[in-house]
Parts: C-alpha cells; structure tokens; sequence
C-alpha cells in the first residue's frame, strides 16, 4: 500500500525557501519583500504569525523571519482586495457557497460595509453611521450581558485595554476570547500548580537545557523560529524528545533556511534525539508513569530539597502515584514498559528539563489535568525556576497573552477590578463572563445578543459548527472588525457590519502623530510594533480607534475621553500601567525598542497559590479506550494555512498537494476497516449529546500515526466537534480527541 512520507524529508531547506518566493510573488512581490526587512527588527514590527519570542537584539539577524512569517506578511500586503466590487457581484449567500480557501483568500478589506437583508448584500456605509448603529444596539440592550465581546490575539495591548474597558463600562464581563480555545487549559492548570498562568522560560534557557520534551506540538509548520533554538540545541548535545501520534517532519531534521553553508550541503540537523508516538490523549498516563517509575525505582534522584522547600501535596500525590496499575497506565499510552524507563531515565539524567507543549495537551476533555501533571513532572525535579529549566506553553497568535494580561478575561481578578474602578472611577460588573463555549450556548438560546469580534473568525474557530452558525444568526447584531474577508462575515446576525482595520504592518496616524502598539510574546518580554506601509485602503481605520468610535458613540466622553486616548496611543499605555503595575515606566521601556520583561513570579520562585506553594495535584487518568472500529481524531493545522485562513492546499511537509478534504490514517486500521489509500469515506463523530454529525467525501491518505488514531484539517472537520465535549475547568473544546467511525462513501 502506498503510504504518504514514510520517508519523512527535513523541515526548512529549499522547500521553505521556494514556498515563500513563491508566495510573495503571487501576492505582490514588492511591497511584500521590503516589508520583510523590517519582521520582529528593533524599531520595526512584531511579525503577526505566531508568538515565538525574538532573539536579544546582538543575535538578531538581518532576516528574523520563517517561512510562515513570510506568508503572514504576503498575506497582509497583498494587492487583492475585497471590495464593494466583490459585494455588487455576489450576495452573501453565493459567497457562503465557496470554500474556505476562495473565501480567506479575497484580498484586503476597503471600507465599512453593511448588510443589506433585502437583496442579501454588503453595501458600503460611512463609518459614522457604522458607530451610530452599534451604538444604537449596545443603548438599548435587555441587560448588559446581552453584549459578547469577542477577541482574537492578533489584537494590540492597546486595542485589547481600550475593548475591555468599553465592554466593563457598559456592565459585561463576557469577553470569550481565543485563548478559549487554545492554551486555557496552560492558564487554568498552570495558576493552580505553580500561581501564575504564563510559561517559565526565556529564549536562554534554551542555550542551557539539558533536556527539552515537546509535547503535542508541530513547530516546524507552527513556530518554524523555534527549530533555530531546537537546532542550536540539538547541535550542543542537548537530548529532544518528542512525544506525538504523528511524525512530524519539523520534530525529526530541520535545515536552516538563512544558514548558506546548510542550504549548499543540504544537511538536515537532527531535531528530536528521541521521538515516541503515542495514543493521542494518553500525554497524562504517559506522565504518570515516567513518575511512578521514578517513584518505585530512583526516588532518592527527587529534589527532595526543592520539594520541601517550595511544594505542597506531594506526599498525598506520592501514595496515589504509587497505587496506580501499570498495566493501566501502559494500555493507556501504548508505549512498552522499555520506553516509559527510556523516557524516564531520560529526565533522571537531566539537571535542567524544559517541557514545551501546545495544542495536542491543552485541546482535551483532560487538557487541565494533563498539564497540572506535566507541572507534578517539573516539580519533581525542581524544574521551574531555574536556569535552564522550566514550563513553556507555547503560545498562538502573536499577542494571545499580552491580551490577557491587559484583562480579556471572563474571569478577572478582583484586583484588577478595584484598580480598573480606582482609575476610570465606575463600578466594573463582577459576575463571571461568557467563555466561548457559554457564549455560543447563550447566544443559541437566548437569542437577542449583540455580538462583536476584535479581530478573528469566531463562526470557524469555534466548535460544533452548525450549532455555532445558528448562534450567530439568532444575534440581533453582529460585528467584525477584521482585515480579510472571513466565513463570520458571511453568517450574519439579524444585522450585520463588517469594520476593515489597519494591519500590523501599516503606517497609523492619529491626532499626534505616528504611532506604535505593543505586544507581549509567549516568553512575557513586552515589545513595541511600529508599521510602515501605506494602509491597504484609505478608508482603513486603526483597532484602537474603531473601539473609541464605537465607545464614543455609545458612552459619550463624559466618564472616560476615548477620542483623546487614541490621539497618542502613549496615553493609553499610562492608563495601563496605573491599572498594572508591573507595566513598570511603560514608554519608556519600549522606547529603546527591546522591550522588557514582565514579571513571573513561578520563574522567581514565587508561589501565588492557595497554598503559598508550588502543588502537587492528583488527577485521574481518563480511560480513552474506545469501542471496536472507532478512531481518535484530531483536527489539525496544515502547513499552507494559519488557523482558520487557508493560505494555500498544500501540506508540504506531510507530502499533501492541492487537498484539504483529508483523513490521515494508519496502514493497520486501513487495512482492518477495509479501506484503501485514495479511497472516500464519511465521517461520523459520535458525542454524548447523542446529535448525529457528520461530514462528507474526505480522501484517506495512509499516514505514520499511531493506529487507532485520524488526523483531518480544520475548519473542515470542526462540524464534528460536539459543544459538550470540552475541559471541565477551562472549558477548551475538545478539538483533539473526537470520536469518529468511517463508512465508504457511495
Ligand atoms: N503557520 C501557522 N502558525 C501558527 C498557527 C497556524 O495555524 N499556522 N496557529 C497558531 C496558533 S493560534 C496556535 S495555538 C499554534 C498551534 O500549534 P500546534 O499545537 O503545533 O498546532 P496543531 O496543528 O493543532 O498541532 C497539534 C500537534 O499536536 C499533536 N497532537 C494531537 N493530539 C495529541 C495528543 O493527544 N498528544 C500529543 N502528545 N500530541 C498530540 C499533533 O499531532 C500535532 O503535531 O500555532 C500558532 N502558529
Ligand atoms: N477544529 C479546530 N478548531 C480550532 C483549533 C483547532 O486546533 N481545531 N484551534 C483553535 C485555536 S488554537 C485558536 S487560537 C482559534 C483561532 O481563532 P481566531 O483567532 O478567531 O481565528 P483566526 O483564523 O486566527 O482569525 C483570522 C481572521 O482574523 C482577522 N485578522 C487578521 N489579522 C488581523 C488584525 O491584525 N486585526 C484584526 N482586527 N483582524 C485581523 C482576519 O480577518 C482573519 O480572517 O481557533 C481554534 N479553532
Ligand atoms: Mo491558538
């Protein structure tokens, strides 16, 4: 049987090189290129692909830029647009018949535009009138907590301050955001085990690490930077084990595409020393068992210094541990006993362990618990805070936490209510906000709400597509505020608006003069981005001042100036800084261009929890072993897109060209549901709610994944996504484990 990349190439090389080219010539070479020079320099722009931290400004090269940072910047400066030409040609129900990749791939936004329900178009309308009509809805809601305000990370610290602000102002905490759907399950586990939800590490830990463990995570398509870092330490001897279903190219070899004498030899550097394919979701089994081997076998190599010093619980987590049942824990992971030793003796050896995870620990029905036993790992160890050492939750979008920690959050701290309330003098709600899951559920039965999304593509990014598609219509009004053309914009509230904005590689000028904004990346370093293109459009409005009209025409600027807080985005940064503290003498700091380092107390050693100490917690391990002839699926990134934007059909380093309608499946289960490679097949998931799902004509591709475990691209296979199914505690969908069968399609 013919079986997609079983010899599995390097991640970089020539392929990276050429796909960008390619790339920016297609969306306008020009513009595009010069751009470039200017991705994540000093003085120049945070790139707006992923959150992998920059290097100190001496190591910075010319070219700090990967081949997905490429597409993102081609992406933004293209010369397409989506303009009221696009809108006079095709109503929004033709334009709702295309697929995901004709949709996305549109070209810029121009100017605001309105849905016309008669004859079911967008129609141009003046940004006044945009603001009147958003402010008309927000005055006259049932209560406040009819307004969703929906965020996604691409947005700025100021733009995120200004939203939450407007959103608290009119009573509501429902600010479900991105990060609902993403590394919730980090924040949630990680504040309970060691106080604080933000990874440990910085970029020099990794020059020191001994050990580093990457769990469910595809760096080579989705932090393509991070392999530079993986290589560096790979090539000094340090030990990578990788733990995934499937064998990803960029976790096994990687070719520096900026290093010529790499290229010219075309010599791949091994990544992973060690790569394990696991069961998906059996991270957490797999974790207990290095443990509890540990425990049995070598429980003098603990810190036992650091775990009396710094932990609670451990010796209430010690005798559960070793209660557990090893056949259990093996069937679970489906590793033998000889690799969960090789693993462990791995990590014993080890003085400095960094644990890097994303998506396949955090996307689960057990995504906290997952990670607060990767935390009883760490702690094991005394793993966190030290140098070398540590947590590191590798975040998405370029700004994910910078949002959070300037308060997108259903769930803010008392705290920082009080000194939002001290500061703009108003009394900010308390009750607890919508996440994505209980916005959907609301917006589905209540019916009334008035939605708007900063940035993002709620309708595609969220579960249980057809469910979430109604939840959106039944709004009386819903809002993007967006760059590119998106299926939200095409599932309309009872009204609808589209509100094109300024891109993050573009000039934005305001009353004052030129401005800048400010990110914080997955390392918690504070940088400012600073565009310079031409905007897309005249027409184009920043974020930070969309929120300010729509704040304007709805509060008035008798409580809080938002006009004059846009005319110098430095005036916003001080109202952040009084509201947090640890934004410490904010412009100033970014003026030299690197940056600073927000304050992590876990990294200092610092517990913020209950206890006043890092916790061990127990948990117990699910069991995922599902009924005969059904399959784990996972929904998954390909190479050529970023989330829900479909950049290209092709899936290079998985050997995928011009398909997206795809199952990867292992060679036995094939052959054991009588398949073939090639072959099309229908996919029904099979929830708890009993609600029969189900998508059509996916082409199965024979794949090296762990048997009994599918892999399928979002957001085509999101419609198999139940809403129920998701993390009790952090309430992130369970994007990662559904269970699915197969029948051939007729
Ligand atoms: N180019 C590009 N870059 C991106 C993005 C993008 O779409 N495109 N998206 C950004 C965002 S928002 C995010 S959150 C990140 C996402 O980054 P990733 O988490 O790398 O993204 P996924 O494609 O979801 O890949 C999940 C990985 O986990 C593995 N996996 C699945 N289930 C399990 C499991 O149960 N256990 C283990 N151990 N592994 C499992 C999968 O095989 C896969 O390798 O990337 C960011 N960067
Ligand atoms: N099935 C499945 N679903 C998933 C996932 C999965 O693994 N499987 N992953 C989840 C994860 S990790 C995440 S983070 C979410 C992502 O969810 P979202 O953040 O909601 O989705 P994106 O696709 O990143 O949003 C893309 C849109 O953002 C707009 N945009 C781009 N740049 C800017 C900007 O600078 N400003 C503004 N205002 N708008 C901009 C563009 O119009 C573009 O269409 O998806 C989640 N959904
Ligand atoms: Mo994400």
């Amino acid at each position: 049987m013919e079986k997609q990349h079983l010899n599995i190439k390097s991640a970089g090389g020539w392929g990276a090189l050429i796909s960008s080219g390619k790339f920016l010539i297609r969306e306008g070479f020009f513009k595009s290129s010069q751009t470039l020079f200017r991705l994540n320099q000093t003085h120049g722009f945070d790139c707006p692909g992923c959150a992998w931290p920059d290097p100190e400004n001496s190591e910075r090269s010319m070219t700090e830029f990967c081949e997905n940072g490429v597409k993102a910047i081609a992406f933004e400066t293209t010369k397409k647009r989506a303009s009221k030409e696009l809108f006079l040609q095709k109503t929004v129900s033709q334009l709702n018949e295309l697929d995901v990749y004709t949709i996305t791939n549109q070209g810029r936004l121009t100017e605001p535009f309105y849905y016309n329900k008669q004859n079911d178009k967008y129609e141009p309308i003046s940004w006044e009138d945009a603001f009147n009509i958003i402010a008309k809805h927000l005055k006259n809601l049932e209560k406040p907590d009819d307004a969703i305000f929906y965020t996604s990370g691409r947005t700025s610290n100021e733009a995120a301050f200004l939203y939450q602000l407007l959103g608290r102002m009119i009573g509501t905490n429902n600010f479900p955001d991105c990060s609902n759907m993403c590394h919730e399950s980090s924040g949630v586990g990680m504040e309970e085990s060691v106080g604080i939800g933000k990874g440990t590490v910085s970029l020099e830990d990794f020059d020191k690490a001994e050990l580093i463990m990457i769990f469910g995570q595809n760096p080579g398509t989705n932090h393509p930077r991070m392999l530079s870092e993986l290589q560096k330490a790979s090539k000094r001897g340090a030990k990578i084990v990788s733990i995934n279903p499937l064998k990803e190219a960029g976790l096994v070899s990687f070719i520096h595409p900026q290093d010529i004498g790499q290229m010219i030899s075309n010599k791949a550097t091994a990544i992973s020393s060690h790569y394990y394919q696991v069961k998906m979701g059996s991270d957490m089994a797999l974790i207990q068992a290095i443990i509890k081997y540990i425990l049995e076998m070598h429980s003098d190599s603990v810190d036992k210094v650091f775990i009396k010093a710094h932990t609670s619980g451990f010796e209430e987590y010690k005798k559960n541990i070793l209660e557990k049942k090893w056949p259990f824990l093996l069937e679970q992971t489906s590793l033998s006993m000889e690799e969960v030793i090789e693993i462990s003796e791995l990590y014993l050896n080890s003085e400095k362990t960094i644990c890097c995870w994303a998506m396949g620990l955090t996307q689960h029905e057990h995504g906290v618990a997952t990670i607060e036993e990767l935390m009883n790992l760490l702690l094991l160890k005394g793993n966190i805070g030290k140098e070398g050492a540590g947590a590191c939750p590798v975040r998405g979008h370029s700004n994910v936490q910078g949002d959070r920690t300037v308060g997108i959050s259903e769930a803010p701290k008392e705290e920082f209510l009080q000194k939002i309330d001290s500061v703009f003098n108003f009394k900010s709600p308390r009750t607890h906000g919508f996440d994505m899951v209980h916005a959907i559920k609301a917006m589905h039965k209540e019916k009334n709400k008035v939605f708007i999304g900063l940035g993002g593509n709620f309708a595609d990014a969220a579960p249980d597509t057809k469910l979430t598609y109604e939840a959106l219509k039944a709004c009386n009004l819903t809002v993007h505020i967006s760059t590119h053309l998106n299926k939200s914009h095409l599932i309309c509230g009872k009204e609808a608006l589209i509100l094109p904005c300024l891109g993050r590689t573009e000039l934005d000028i305001q009353l004052h003069g030129v401005q800048s904004v400010t990110v914080e990346d997955s390392m918690s370093m504070v940088h400012s981005s600073k565009g310079r293109n031409v905007p897309a459009s005249r027409d184009l409005k920043s974020e930070p001042a969309i929120i300010a009209g729509i704040a304007n025409a709805t509060l008035g600027n008798k409580k809080v100036d938002f006009l004059d807080l846009i005319s110098d985005y430095s005036k916003i940064r001080e109202k952040i800084e009084e509201v947090l503290p640890s934004f410490i003498s904010y412009n100033n700091s970014i003026e030299n261009g690197e940056g600073f380092e927000l304050y992590n107390s876990a990294k200092n050693r610092v517990w913020k929890t209950k206890t006043k100490k890092a916790n061990f917690i127990v948990n117990e391990v699910p069991n995922l072993t599902l009924e005969k002839n059904h399959l784990s699926l996972m929904t998954m990134r390909s190479h050529d897109q970023f989330n829900t934007t479909v950049y290209d059909t092709n899936d290079r380093y998985r050997g995928i060209k011009n398909k997206r309608k795809i199952i990867f499946l292992n060679e036995k289960d094939v052959k054991k549901l009588r398949l073939s490679n090639g072959e099309f097949v229908n996919i029904q998931s099979h929830s708890r709610d009993k609600i029969k799902r189900e998508v059509l004509n996916f082409e199965v591709v024979v794949y090296d994944i762990k048997e009994g475990c599918a892999a399928a691209y979002f957001p085509e296979a999101t419609p198999l996504v139940s809403i129920e199914h998701h993390d009790k505690k952090s309430f992130t969908p369970s994007y990662k484990f559904i269970d699915i069968t197969l029948e051939k399609t007729l």
